[in-house]
């Protein structure tokens, strides 16, 4: 690990046998603004990942909640960060600040943001809310808007994007996938491994190089749901995946396809390690390594 494990206090609202093997672990709601102020002051906390979020298909079954979690959960890490004086923070935000009306090829750095969903609706507000801390308190608060994350390590936790991460499960299970949206559905995608370097490189990047601080948007590979099922099947040829949209369709109709990242690749460099065929390796691998199937 970059900073030494012990330098690392990892925080959840539930532990699990992941954190207890790995070095420092508090539990922690981030919508508790006491426990968390204790927390940062009694550890003496110089840098904070937030990263708990609700996603967007939970968050469009409980509004209320996406909305109590994520804009007072960030509200509650930057006044925390902003009293301690918490030398950076960082915050995802996500491609899901698009909507309906922004280009869904390419999408801009810069454009219109009139997102359809109440988590996206989470992520601009959220976006804004750090902008100001950097501008009224020079809160050193950067971000990236994470497209579709598919982990080996982490369980799908909710999201729109999930259907990618549920494929590789079930194929490493010898299980058929019905997969919830249409075959030809192409969602921007970024394999775990980039995900964290993404937040590492940005996070390390010269402050006055940045123009944008927390809403860099960063590209690793675009593929449809199809493709995807191919690159697996490329591994597991007898891998059956069909395909039966629900609700959920409705929300990547209105995302991106692709995007433009010129930003975050000239300002701190941006450069992904996996596309689509590295990460399907790699992702088959790591699971079956874990999951000990032949
Ligand atoms: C989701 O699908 O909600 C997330 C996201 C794109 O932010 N993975």
């Amino acid at each position: 690990m970059r900073y030494g494990e012990d330098n690392v206090l990892a925080t959840s609202r539930r532990s699990t046998p992941a954190h207890s093997d790995s070095g420092p672990f508090a539990r922690l709601d981030v919508t508790d603004a006491g426990a968390l102020a204790q927390i940062v002051e009694q550890q003496r906390i110089e840098v904070i990942y937030h990263l708990a979020a609700i996603l967007s298909a939970v968050g469009e079954d409980n509004p209320q909640l996406a909305w109590a979690v994520n804009m007072n959960g960030l509200y509650n890490v930057l006044e925390v960060s902003r009293r301690f004086q918490v030398a950076q923070v960082f915050w995802p935000s996500s491609i899901a600040v698009f909507g309906p009306g922004a280009p869904r090829e390419r999408t801009p750095q810069e454009t219109i943001m009139r997102p359809t969903t109440v988590y996206g609706v989470t992520k601009v507000a959220g976006e804004l809310l750090c902008d100001y801390y950097v501008r009224r308190y020079a809160l050193d608060v950067r971000g990236v808007r994470y497209p579709g994350v598919i982990s080996s390590g982490a369980p799908p936790g909710g999201g729109t994007t999930d259907y990618a991460v549920e494929m590789f499960y079930a194929a490493v299970e010898s299980r058929p996938y019905t997969c919830f949206v249409r075959e030809d559905t192409v969602l921007p995608m970024m394999y775990m491994p980039d995900c964290i370097k993404a937040a590492l490189d940005l996070m390390s990047a010269e402050r006055s190089a940045l123009r944008h601080h927390n809403s860099f948007n960063v590209a690793a590979m675009s593929f449809s749901a199809g493709e995807l099922a191919q690159a697996v099947r490329a591994h597991i040829t007898d891998f059956v995946c069909e395909f039966r949209p629900d609700h959920r369709q409705a929300i990547a109709d209105t995302w991106p396809r692709s995007i433009d990242d010129s930003a975050a690749r000239t300002q701190w460099k941006w450069a992904p390690q996996f596309d689509l065929h590295a990460m399907t390796a790699d992702m088959l691998e790591k699971l079956r390594a874990g999951k000990h199937v032949d």
